[in-house]
């Protein structure tokens, strides 16, 4: 059993990116027996979903998560669907900008996570580190691949799903919201651990609305 991890290059003018961070983290404490395979992806809106493919197509893993860094966020995010829309606020990595496009013609309006989102909650608050349900992953490169993730998925019997981290202490003003990488690779461990536990969800646990 393969468990693909992505996190993102930097953009924005950011030296570092988060999401990469906490899944050098992940990676540098995980121990089995599923394979891990880690990989980064570009902020770009036509290479990142490529990436993305030839990564599911190369490694055939039975648990994608795919994690990026959301600027402003507190917690971990796990996020409970991916919208078939882009509509960048600022140009991706490769100058493109597009306004209300969709990310794939054609396909589904949205797609759920297939993480057990609420069993990963309960995960994350365990080991101890800030945790929310986000019901919306924006609309720029990040729900892109949360979208085309799911798209993906849907027709492999594999489960995936999209998480955000906030930004490192380093990265942000004295005061406001981060999290270290330390964290954030606990967490995501937390996640697929618990994913790889329930193959469908607990049923309680109202997220953590804020
Ligand atoms: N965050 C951006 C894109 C890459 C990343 O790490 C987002 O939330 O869309």
């Amino acid at each position: 059993m393969t468990v693909l991890l992505t996190g993102f290059e930097p953009f924005d003018g950011q030296p570092v990116n988060a999401s990469w961070a906490a899944v050098t983290e992940v990676g540098r404490c995980w121990s089995g027996p599923e394979a891990l395979v880690t990989a980064q992806l570009p902020v770009s809106f036509t290479r990142a979903p490529e990436r993305l493919r030839a990564l599911i197509v190369e490694h055939r893993p039975t648990l994608v998560v795919a994690v990026g860094e959301a600027g402003g966020r507190g917690r971990v995010s796990i996020e409970r669907v991916g919208i078939n829309v882009q509509d960048a606020r600022i140009p991706d990595e490769d100058g493109a900008q597009p306004v209300d496009v969709p990310v794939l013609p054609g396909a589904p309006t949205a797609y759920f996570s297939s993480l057990p989102i609420k069993a990963a909650l309960l995960a994350v608050q365990d080991v101890g580190v800030p945790v929310e349900v986000s019901n919306t992953a924006g609309t720029y490169v990040c729900n892109t691949i949360a979208f085309a993730l799911a798209h993906e998925l849907a027709t492999t019997g594999a489960r995936g799903g999209f998480v955000h981290v906030p930004r490192l202490p380093e990265q942000m003003p004295t005061g406001q919201p981060s999290l270290s990488a330390e964290l954030s690779g606990r967490a995501l461990t937390a996640v697929i651990e618990s994913a790889l536990a329930h193959p469908v969800d607990v049923p309680m646990a109202a997220g953590a609305e804020h």
